[in-house]
């Protein structure tokens, strides 16, 4: 008998934090599965034979196993989306949207990971300077992406978005986004957090890791 997908997650995970968003959105429902990195529960024998990769989010559709939060957010579009808007079935318009999940993919979460990470595991007091300006830059690139358009690939929400709020709402706590410079991306910001589920499923979590993240900082700068 099908049950609900398991997902194996963290709420104040970026990446998963992205698959709570369009599970919302979508409207179906998660058997929810927490996990505790710090404490390493992404490394016992059970959970590295579903993802060798030990990282979070993982998905457990009856079976089917994805293991990266963008290929879980297009899975669960394709299978389970009343509606083509979120991730197109139009080769065009799905391009497009895999664009900017690729650049979730690898520049934004990337950079944002490499501010938190040194201080949550390795006793750094602090985020240099250069990695902060890695992370504006990529702003200049979201900031374009939203010249003329409300959303990241155009008129209509996608994965995209939910993806790229996910990572952005940590960037912002770490390298606040000046309105003036970027009043696209300030403005999707607030689009995106007035979501009707956004604070559960996104700001929540968030918050969370920002308070873990400056409790780390403040005892690392004691060591
Ligand atoms: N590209 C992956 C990145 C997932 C990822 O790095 N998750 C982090 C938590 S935010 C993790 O599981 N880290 C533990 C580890 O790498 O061992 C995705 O989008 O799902």
């Amino acid at each position: 008998m099908s049950s609900k997908p398991i997902l194996y997650y963290a709420a104040r995970s970026p990446p998963c934090r992205a698959v709570l968003l369009a599970a919302a959105e979508i409207g179906v429902e998660l058997d929810l599965r927490p996990m505790n990195l710090l404490a390493g529960e992404h490394k016992t024998p059970e959970f590295l034979k579903i993802n060798p990769q030990h990282t979070i989010p993982v998905l457990d559709d009856n079976g089917v196993i994805i293991t990266d939060s963008h290929v879980i957010c297009a899975y669960l579009a394709d299978k389970y989306s009343k509606n083509d808007n979120l991730y197109p079935k139009e080769l065009f318009a799905r391009n497009n949207v895999m664009t900017r999940l690729f650049f979730d993919c690898g520049h934004l979460f990337p950079r944002v990971r490499m501010a938190v990470e040194p201080v949550l595991y390795f006793g750094r007091p602090n985020v240099p300077q250069e990695t902060i300006e890695y992370i504006q830059k990529a702003y200049v690139n979201v900031e374009s992406c939203l010249t003329g358009h409300p959303y990241v690939c155009g008129e209509n929400l996608t994965i995209a978005d939910l993806c790229c709020i996910a990572t952005i709402s940590t960037a912002h706590n770490l390298a606040p986004i000046d309105k003036k410079t970027f009043p696209n991306l300030f403005a999707w910001v607030e689009r995106m957090s007035a979501l009707p589920y956004y604070e559960k499923c996104n700001g929540e979590g968030a918050k969370l890791l920002h308070e873990i993240f400056l409790q780390k900082m403040e005892e690392n700068k004691k060591k």
